[in-house]
């Protein structure tokens, strides 16, 4: 089965987003996801100018031969463009092979191992009654887990949290990056954060018990050593996991942290391969896997990682944010949905904008998320109303210390 056309889709309902619409020859449509958060035309060029001629004529059926042909064959590997372009093209052809065989990805896998997917929302406030509205409202969304993200007494603007003022005064949750010509500017102070955190997760445990699955992000904006020390000053508080706790690229500082604190880790949202796992995994550094199918090269990989995982106990903790279009959320929902080592996914909702674009199957009820049992991914894009909202230039924002100085992500 040829594949006859490749084409790329640029839209912005609420946020920007990449995706590749790849066509049979008999007339079967894939549809996968390149959307890269403030670089998105980066990955649409490297597609259209550099993969779609190669795509033509190809066998739609040989998923894993063509991954291998995008990944070995550029000589250049890896990195975050690349990886995202090639996830869009192995999503497409799960999709086409799952429309074909008249099956949904997951069952394409392996089938089901449990009911839906646990999922956790996202809860923030500048002060603890805004915070605990938030958690309110997450609950009542239906998620059954809650990550908790809250400002910083004397520090100006902090990522994360939705009701401190943005560039777009848009809704936090959709939409992150901040539309316009230059990225937002936000503030960061590691040592009010150290000392600030651990009370607001007193609080949150006295208010809501000793049950709920609590979780937070760190986004890479600590030393080895300063997170060792946060990872154990919330043991008290028992969290289901701490996201990023350092930047990534120095892998060993995960060795410090974890000899220091049995707080259990999770990391890898900017990861683009199994290799950026290799090490953590096999030293038991971490607890969750945090790749996303789109920016972790599709389907394929994301299987394999999760399989070398469960070899050490590690789970899945997919990467959801809204920069993740619904074609690869829907991706790695199947295979948290297929694969026997799922630990908790994260589910930030699309605005109904992006809904409109794009027909999103899957259900979340009684706090299970299950994907959708249509033929393949499961998800449509309508063309039409994409056209409507062109491309706009939009970053995420960055910080610096109290002195000036840039600071990490
Ligand atoms: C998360 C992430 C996001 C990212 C965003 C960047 O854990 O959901 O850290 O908030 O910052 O996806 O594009
Ligand atoms: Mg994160």
């Amino acid at each position: 089965m040829r594949i006859s056309s490749a084409d790329i889709i640029v839209t912005s309902p609420s946020r920007n987003f990449v995706t590749l619409k790849i066509v049979t020859e008999d007339g079967v449509v894939g549809w996968g996801d390149a959307t890269l958060n403030g670089r998105e035309l980066a990955v649409a060029s490297y597609l259209s100018e550099h993969v779609l001629p190669l795509l033509i004529g190809r066998d739609a059926h040989r998923i894993e031969d063509t991954w291998q042909f995008l990944y070995r064959s550029a000589y250049w590997r890896r990195g975050p463009v690349t990886m995202a372009a090639i996830a869009a093209v192995d999503m497409a052809l799960w999709d086409i092979k799952g429309k074909v065989a008249g099956l949904p990805l997951y069952q394409l896998l392996g089938g089901a191992s449990r009911v839906g997917l646990h999922t956790y929302g996202h809860a923030s406030g500048r002060d603890l009654p805004e915070l605990f509205d938030s958690v309110r409202a997450t609950l009542e969304e239906g998620h059954r887990s809650v990550r908790i993200q809250t400002s910083i007494p004397g520090v100006r603007a902090v990522y994360g949290v939705a009701s401190q003022a943005q560039s777009t005064g848009e809704r936090y949750d959709y939409e992150p990056a901040g539309r316009g010509s230059q990225p937002a500017e936000e503030d960061w102070d590691t040592g009010a954060y150290l000392r600030h955190l651990p009370t607001v997760f007193e609080a949150v445990r006295n208010e809501f018990g000793s049950e709920l699955p609590l979780l937070h992000d760190g986004h890479h904006r600590m030393t080895p050593l300063q997170a060792a020390r946060l990872g154990r000053s919330l043991e008290p508080y028992d969290l289901f996991w701490l996201e990023d706790c350092t930047p990534a690229e120095n892998q060993r500082a995960l060795e410090v942290v974890r000899r220091n604190t049995i707080t259990p880790l999770a990391i890898g949202e900017v990861f683009n391969t199994i290799w950026d796992f290799q090490h953590l995994i096999q030293a038991q550094l971490i607890d969750y896997v945090r790749a996303a199918s789109t920016h972790f090269g599709g389907v394929s990989p994301l299987k394999k990682v999760m399989d070398f995982a469960a070899q050490y106990q590690i789970k899945s903790g997919f990467h959801g944010p809204t920069d993740v279009s619904p074609i690869g959320f829907a991706a790695q929902v199947h295979v948290g949905l297929a694969i026997h080592n799922f630990g908790i996914q994260e589910y930030m909702l699309h605005s109904s904008l992006t809904e409109s674009v794009f027909d999103q199957g899957m259900t979340f009820v009684d706090g299970f998320l299950h994907p959708s049992d249509r033929p393949g991914l499961g998800v449509e894009v309508d063309e039409e109303a994409a056209a409507a909202f062109p491309y706009q230039r939009a970053y995420l924002p960055f910080n610096r210390l109290p002195d000036g100085t840039m600071h990490d992500w």
